[in-house]
Parts: structure tokens; C-alpha cells; sequence
């Protein structure tokens, strides 16, 4: 049978299930990566398992999300991270070593294997042909125990390139032109594959860039070719012996095509709040911007910062602009500095900041009150850059120097020409700052600071069940609504219950108070509910607070694995106009739960006896997991 990139891939790491679209395959997983503010939980769940070392081929606990150390929290957990790697078989990325995608692609990832990581960007690897997907912590934890990763097979799109971009055109253009085309829903439930004739003009920080941004349309992941461009990537990195060829089968079936001609594309700029609002660059020309950040795990590689560089050369910014850098790794500052970039950078007048993910997930570089900010970043959601009231933009690395020079939005076609910036025939590698794990774990002491807080315990299921509703919301509710991240919230990541008093707080501040008075409750959700983030801590949070089932018009793929985990029942309506009738308050009693969750429809009743049929297609698997109160309740109980 002749397949796709993806296909193959899923074939060579079949654990079971078969691979027809939407039927449940578990997957065989080489390498597993995490970040510390999904880390710590996701090491404390390991922990839970009882398993002395990792089965992987490869795993890395990055610390690049809470590198601000404003109390003792994050210190803490960083030598929680550290201590816990090195007993169990993990390597350490220090903090300062950069953003995990950014590192993973250039020192550890390779095409044709299969990672997942603890972080909703982990596609970013598809850029050299890995197969890699986001997940919870949890999933993360069973993964590094060797167990396996379930997915519902994934239908396949592909997006076929022809033409070159043009000069200040660049692949985040394109990630914003085909979220133009798709919407942040496009892609839930595919995989998208990259070819055509154009892909040969992409590099791999290009093609990086896109596979990232790929989880912004909700696809379960994104993939490019291995070719000769990879080859020369992995080679210029000291590895090309981790280079395989990877294309698609020539006469390999896909459920969509998207042709989109590089040729014809201009500046794209998403506005606020969400990566789709997509419109050109021009038609927003000259509205006033206030701050620039340029870096994060979608624009922060050395070509990208070459390219700033080279626009910055010998001009200042705008005296009403505040603009940081962030380069994406260690390796990409210190190219920088050797090359005396870095000094045209600060010469023009940018603040450089720590290589991490640092204003993307609001730690730092808040803008001011209803400021205009221009990131090179991937999302823009509401209060997501620390200022409820800031309006964020989304652009490439050449759009946004051009607004930090200019101090409007301005096209960075109308610029003078810049001279073609070059991928280097070898990187600087210096991987002192991975650390790795001691060989026997048996001595090492894992240090735990006071901030980590027991993991909350999730009841299981009865056969009926009488709830409150205690929130309604609309759609495209991100797991930022759900669980706010920031700079003041990040460091209690292994602490729920404090963490329980932000949930929900830019939508309903009160919703923390109301949930837990009510007992058990309910959420009422639109469509895809639980968008954008990986964090498991936008399922454990509600858990706490009593939640019990979410019913949505439909769910984002990493957030229901999520919310399944956490033993919380997710459900969608049969009607959807059903969505209409309830409201906040209403009494509901689910009856039958078990034999509704068997046969896939659940009967819930509101004080008013209203019925609904409520749709809870799960496999045997995953029917159990919810039963027994949560993925961690099942493992005990002898499943896995
Ligand atoms: C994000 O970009 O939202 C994050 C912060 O990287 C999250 C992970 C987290 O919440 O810790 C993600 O994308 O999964
Ligand atoms: Fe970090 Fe932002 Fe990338 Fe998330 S999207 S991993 S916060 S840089």
C-alpha cells in the first residue's frame, strides 16, 4: 500500500490498533521531551509509576518556561528537575540552554523517530521529519515507562508548495497565511504534510517554523520531507549520521489538498486575539506599536536572528518602542556574539533577554496598559502577555523589526533590499549545558522544596450522578482561559490547590469560589473547547475543584486526552442546539452512566426535565481510565 510520511512512520512504531482514520493506534515512542512548567508534574507522576529508569532511546527535561526566580519556587523545582533526570535516566538541558524545541532540534532529534513531549509545540521537530506529537504530562510519564502513546489515527492533509517566497516573505507568513485558509479548528483530527515542489526552498529552521505553528490550526501534528536540506541541517550540526531519507509515497492518498504558491504571498500579521485572525501586513500599515519581542520557540533560530540582525545593522529603533530578543538557544546567542551580530542588535537599541521562552508565556515584558506588542510568537490569546487589556500581534521576525524601527506596522517589502543571509556549513556545538543523568540512579537524592504540593485524588464514577452546572462558556475557550499561565501563576505548577484560585480568571473570577461550593459540577463548553496549550494543569485544576464531566460542541485533541486522564468525563452534544437551552446553575443528573458510557450516548436531565443525549464515543480503554477516576487511579488498579 503506498503511503504518506506520517503513515510510515506510524507503521514502523504500530504498538496495536489499526491504522484506519479514527479508530485508537498506540505508538511506540523513541524520544520524550519536557519543559519544567509541565515537567514537575509530569517527573512527580513518573514517580508514582515505581519504574528506577526511562525505557526511551532518549529523554530531556528542559528548563526554559520559569526561569524567573522571584521567590524560592522555581529555584526549587529546577533542582527538583534536576535531581529526579539524573536518578531516573533523563538528560538535563540547564536553564539558559534555551527553548526545548529550539534545542531539540538542533542537538537530539531525528527524522523518522517518534517524540512527544510535555509541550503543545513538539511538532516542531516534523521540520527535520521526526514524528512528534504534544501531550499531558501524564502521557509523557507512561512514555518514558515504556509504555505506549494512544492516538486516534489522524486523517492526512498536505499542503503542496510550488514557487519561492519573495524577499521579507518569510515561513511564518506562510503559517499565518494557511491559518487564514484553516482556522485555528482546521486541522483537528489531521496530520499535515508538507511537499511540493517549493519545499526544496525552505531550510529547516523555515520548515521548523511551520511544523510548530501547526499546532495552531489544531492538527495533531505536521511533518516535512527528510531530503538533502536535512542532511545538510543534521550534518552542520555534527550529525549526519542521524539522517534518513523520508518522503511520501508517490501515489500516497491524502483526505485534503492545500496548494498554496509561495510566489504569491505577502506579509501576514494575525491580530488579537487568536493566531487566526489573520489579515495582510499592509492593510494595517501605520498603526502605532508600543513593544516588539522577537524570539519563542516559532521564530527564535539563528537565521531568524541573523536576518534581525541585518535589518537592525546600523539604525535605531523607534524612541517609543521597547524591543527584546530572545534568542532561541545557546548556541544561537553564542553564533551571534562570535559573528558581532549581537553587537548590531544592541547597538540599535533592543534589550536582550535570557535564551527562553520568557515574554511568549508572559514571564516578563508585560506590554503597558492597552499597548500595541508585535511577537514573533505563536499565539495572541486574551491576558496570555501578563496586560488583560494588551492587543497582540502576531508577525515574522522581518515584520517586526520593521515596526520596531518604524515605530507603525509597516510592510518590510517597502524596505531596501537585505543581502542573503546563509545557513552556516557548521554550528558551534557545546552541549556542556545538557547534563547527563548518572549512571546508576540508585544514589542520587532527588531534592523537593516545599512548593510541591500532593497530587489531588479524582473520584471515580457511580453508575448516576447529580451535578450543578457552574460555568458556561463559548468557543474557542484555550486551556489560557482555563489555566492562565504567567509569571506570577508558572511557579505553582506542582501546586494545585493553589493553583485552583486562577482558574478560569479571565473569563469568570468567581468560577474557583462557585465550582468548589457547588461540589460536584459541570462545564458547558463550544467548539474546540480546551485549544492551544498542552498543560495537564487545565484538567487537574477543574478535577480539584470538583469538575466532572465537560460537555462541549467539540474538543481539541491534547486537552480531552487531558481531561480523560484526570478522570473527568468529556462529552459532546448530539444536537448541538442543545447548547442553547442550559444555563449556569441548572441542576443536572446523569443516570445509567455506565451502560451510556459503554454504548457511547449518555442521558442527562436538567431541573426543568428537559433530556439531553449527550455523545461519550470512548474505546475500552479510555471508558476504563475515566471510570476508575483518572489515569493514575487505572495504573494502580493493574491497567497500562
Ligand atoms: C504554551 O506555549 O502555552 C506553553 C506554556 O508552552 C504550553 C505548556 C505549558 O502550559 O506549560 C504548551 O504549549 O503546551
Ligand atoms: Fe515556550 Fe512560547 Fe514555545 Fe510555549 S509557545 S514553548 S511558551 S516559546
Amino acid at each position: 500500500m503506498s503511503m504518506t510520511i506520517a503513515q510510515k512512520i506510524i507503521a514502523a512504531h504500530l504498538v496495536s490498533g489499526d491504522m484506519t482514520p479514527g479508530s485508537e493506534v498506540a505508538l511506540r515512542i523513541d524520544q520524550t521531551l519536557t519543559q519544567d512548567a509541565t515537567g514537575t508534574m509530569a517527573y512527580l507522576e513518573f514517580e508514582t509509576m515505581g519504574i528506577p529508569r526511562v525505557k526511551t532511546e532518549l529523554s530531556v527535561a528542559y528548563v526554559d518556561h520559569n526561569t524567573l526566580q522571584s521567590g524560592f519556587e522555581n529555584a526549587d523545582d529546577h533542582r527538583y528537575l534536576q535531581t529526579v533526570a539524573s536518578k531516573h535516566g533523563v538528560h538535563f538541558s540547564r536553564p539558559g540552554n534555551g527553548i526545548c524545541h529550539q534545542v531539540h532540534l538542533e542537538r537530539f532529534g531525528k527524522p523518522g523517530k517518534t517524540l512527544i513531549g510535555s509541550d503543545s509545540h513538539t511538532p516542531t521537530g516534523g521540520g527535520i521529519g521526526m514524528l512528534a506529537f504534544g501531550a499531558g504530562g501524564l502521557d509523557v510519564a507512561v512514555a518514558m515507562g515504556g509504555g505506549a502513546y494512544y492516538i486516534t489515527m489522524p486523517k492526512m492533509f498536505k499542503v503542496e508548495l510550488t514557487g519561492k517566497l519573495n524577499p521579507y516573505v518569510t515561513a511564518k507568513d506562510v503559517s499565518l497565511e494557511l491559518l487564514r485558509i484553516l482556522s485555528v479548528k482546521g486541522g483537528v483530527g489531521a496530520i499535515i504534510e508538507w511537499g511540493g515542489e517549493g519545499v526544496k526552498t525552505l531550510s529547516v529552521p523555515e520548515r521548523a517554523t511551520i511544523t510548530n505553528m501547526g499546532t495552531e490550526l489544531g492538527a495533531t501534528t505536521s511533518i516535512f520531507p527528510s531530503d538533502e536540506t536535512t542532511r545538510a541541517f543534521l550534518a552542520a550540526q555534527g550529525r549526519e549520521q542521524d539522517y534518513i531519507p523520508l518522503a511520501s509515497d508517490e501515489d500516497a492518498q491524502y483526505d485534503r489538498i492545500i496548494s498554496i504558491d509561495l510566489s504569491s504571498l505577502k506579509p501576514m500579521i494575525a491580530c488579537p486575539h487568536s493566531p487566526d485572525n489573520v489579515v495582510s501586513v499592509e492593510s494595517l500599515k501605520g498603526t502605532k506599536v508600543d513593544q516588539v519581542c522577537i524570539g519563542s520557540c516559532t521564530n527564535s533560530s539563528l537565521m531568524d536572528m541573523l536576518k534581525v540582525a541585518s535589518m537592525l545593522k546600523g539604525k535605531t529603533i523607534s524612541p517609543n518602542v521597547s524591543l527584546s530578543i530572545s534568542p532561541g538557544s545557546k548556541q544561537v546567542l553564542s553564533m551571534l556574539s562570535e559573528c558581532g551580530a549581537l553587537t548590531d542588535i544592541l547597538a540599535s537599541g533592543a534589550r536582550l533577554l535570557e535564551c527562553a521562552c520568557g515574554p511568549c508565556i508572559g514571564m516578563g515584558f508585560s506590554p503597558n496598559s492597552g499597548g500595541v506588542s508585535l511577537r514573533t510568537f505563536n499565539r495572541n490569546f486574551l491576558g496570555r502577555s501578563g496586560t488583560k487589556d494588551g492587543q497582540v500581534y502576531l508577525v515574522s521576525p522581518e515584520t517586526a523589526v520593521a515596526a520596531a524601527l518604524t515605530g507603525y506596522i509597516t510592510d518590510p517589502t517597502t524596505f531596501e533590499p537585505m543581502a542573503p543571509i546563509v545557513m552556516p556549513e557548521k554550528f558551534k556545538i557545546d552541549d556542556s549545558a545538557v547534563l547527563a543523568p548518572a549512571p546508576e540512579g540508585n544514589d542520587v537524592q532527588v531534592l523537593r522544596g516545599p512548593n510541591i504540593k500532593e497530587f489531588p485524588k479524582s473520584k471515580p464514577f457511580a453508575d448516576t450522578l447529580d451535578a450543578s452546572l457552574v460555568l458556561k462558556v463559548g468557543d474557542n475557550i484555550t486551556t489560557d482561559h482555563i489555566m492562565p499561565a504567567g509569571a506570577k501563576i508558572l511557579p505553582y505548577r506542582s501546586n494545585i490547590p493553589f493553583l485552583s484560585q486562577f482558574c478560569f480568571q479571565v473569563c469568570d473570577p468567581a468560577f474557583p469560589e462557585r465550582a468548589k461550593a457547588a461540589g460536584d459540577g459541570v462545564i458547558i463548553g463550544g467548539s474546540n473547547y480546551g485549544q492551544g496549550s498542552s498543560r495537564e494543569h487545565a484538567a487537574l485544576v477543574p478535577m480539584y475543584l470538583g469538575i466532572r464531566c465537560v460537555i462541549a460542541k467539540s474538543f481539541a485533541r491534547i486537552h480531552v486526552a487531558n481531561l480523560i486522564n484526570a478522570g473527568i468525563l468529556p462529552m459532546t452534544f448530539v444536537n448541538p442546539e442543545d447548547y442553547d437551552s442550559l444555563t449556569e446553575g441548572a441542576k443536572l443528573s446523569f443516570s445509567d452512566l455506565t451502560k451510556g458510557m459503554e454504548e457511547g450516548v449518555v442521558t442527562m436531565t436538567d431541573d426543568t426535565g428537559k433530556t439531553y443525549q449527550l455523545s461519550c464515543v470512548m474505546t475500552d480503554r479510555q471508558r476504563a481510565i475515566v471510570t476508575a477516576g483518572g489515569l493514575l487511579n487505572y495504573t494502580k488498579e493493574g491497567g497500562l
